[in-house]
């Protein structure tokens, strides 16, 4: 198939999934067509059958912001045409799905759309007035949807009240090297242990119960914390450390490329987000046998086993999370036993393999479906 697949090229989680379903279906000998406003982070060397392009919005004086949305839409559009392409795969419905909506109308309706609701396009921002209506439509109007959790999908139904099939397909864990270089000594020096958080950030991620929980882990252990990534809630993270004076034990690296050296030297992952529609992150830490200590929300229970691959605790309490993270810091073989679990789990139930086989059998049902008739004989007369 030749398969176009569009989404943000920041770092998060849509973005990353939706680069390693094109190189893994690139692998299997499709054609894919990645469209992003810049390359993503996961598209890190050439690889066979994957061609690039960038969406740029032109700027004008009477725009007060580029319509990237436009843009969009008209690089998937040509894309589209140009390449042959038999399937647009949005991923994130804002502005993605709504964006191949009108390619395909611009295309005749010859191009199948398959969108993947990712999280926040349902749960936070997509539930918002001024994205709503449009985000409702590209849900009914796709050829095939899928979300990446049962939660997410209950959600989107609840939310939108749609009547459509929603195919749940997890993310997935793609094939990575075992040996990375230890950064544990300049990360952790004099032997302490390592807790780790990477997201982007944002208020939903609740950076500050990170800090919370740390702050009660280094009372009583010696312990130092990294902070993965970067987004709006940084500066206020890094001057509740300095304020506490605990500054020196926190290490924020800012956003990485390599995420798998540092989870490689971590003991025990943090992910106290307000919500979550899967947690990849989560995900990628268990994969190298890190347990996870996380909040009881979204698809997170469908991810983490409470007991076996790390604990689950309710939103905010960041007392229990810190007694958690202090349970497996001071016994080494719990925190073994239970990274094994947590890789197993990872390694197996959301594999690659399963997954783009889900995938590629959403796409024949999308081309199954019949072409979407557009009538633009009004506009000609
Ligand atoms: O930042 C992004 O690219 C998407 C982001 C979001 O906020 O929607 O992440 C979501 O998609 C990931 C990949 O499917 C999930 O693993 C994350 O749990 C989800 N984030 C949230 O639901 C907060």
């Amino acid at each position: 198939m030749r398969i176009g697949i569009s989404c943000y090229s920041t770092f998060g989680g849509s973005g990353v999934v939706a680069t390693e379903v094109g190189k893994a279906l690139a692998a299997r000998g499709h054609e894919v067509h990645l469209l992003s406003p810049s390359v993503p982070p996961r598209l890190l060397g050439f690889e066979d059958r994957v061609l690039f392009h960038e969406v740029s919005a032109t700027p004008y004086p009477l725009f007060e912001a580029e319509p990237f949305s436009i843009a969009l839409a008209s690089k998937m559009a040509d894309v589209a045409s140009n390449y042959g392409l038999d399937i647009m795969h949005a991923h994130y419905a804002i502005p993605h799905a709504s964006a191949a909506l009108l390619a395909r109308m611009a295309t005749d309706g010859k191009l199948k759309i398959v969108t993947t609701l990712h999280g926040t396009d349902i749960t936070v921002v997509g539930a918002d007035p001024s994205y709503l209506p449009m985000v409702k439509l590209a849900i009914r109007a796709s050829d095939a949807v899928s979300a990446v959790s049962e939660y997410l999908r209950d959600e989107t139904y609840r939310t939108f009240q749609v009547d459509r099939p929603i195919a749940v397909i997890p993310n997935f864990i793609a094939p990575f090297t075992g040996q990375r270089p230890d950064c544990r000594s300049w990360l952790a020096p004099c032997g302490a242990s390592i807790l780790v958080h990477i997201s982007n950030f944002r208020p939903v991620k609740r950076v500050l119960d990170v800090m919370k929980i740390f702050e009660k882990v280094l009372a009583q252990h010696p312990t130092r914390l990294v902070m993965v990534g970067d987004g709006p809630d940084r500066a206020e993270a890094e001057a509740y450390a300095r304020q506490k004076g605990f500054s020196d034990a926190v290490r924020f690296t800012g956003k990485q490329l390599d995420i798998d050296t540092v989870l490689a030297c971590s003991d025990v992952f943090l992910l106290p987000s307000a919500t979550e529609s899967f947690g990849l992150a989560a995900l990628e830490a268990m994969a190298h046998q890190v347990p996870v200590i996380a909040s009881r929300v979204g698809g997170l229970p469908e991810v983490v086993r409470h007991g076996v691959d790390g604990y689950l605790e309710p939103m905010g309490d960041t007392d229990a999370m810190a007694n958690d993270a202090l349970t497996l810091l001071r016994d080494r073989n719990l925190r073994k036993t239970m990274g094994a679990a947590a890789q197993e789990r990872a390694l197996t139930t959301f594999a690659e393999g399963p997954v783009i086989d889900q995938y590629e059998a959403l796409y024949e049902q999308a081309l199954a479906k019949p072409k979407t008739t557009v009538d633009l004989s009004a506009g000609s007369r």
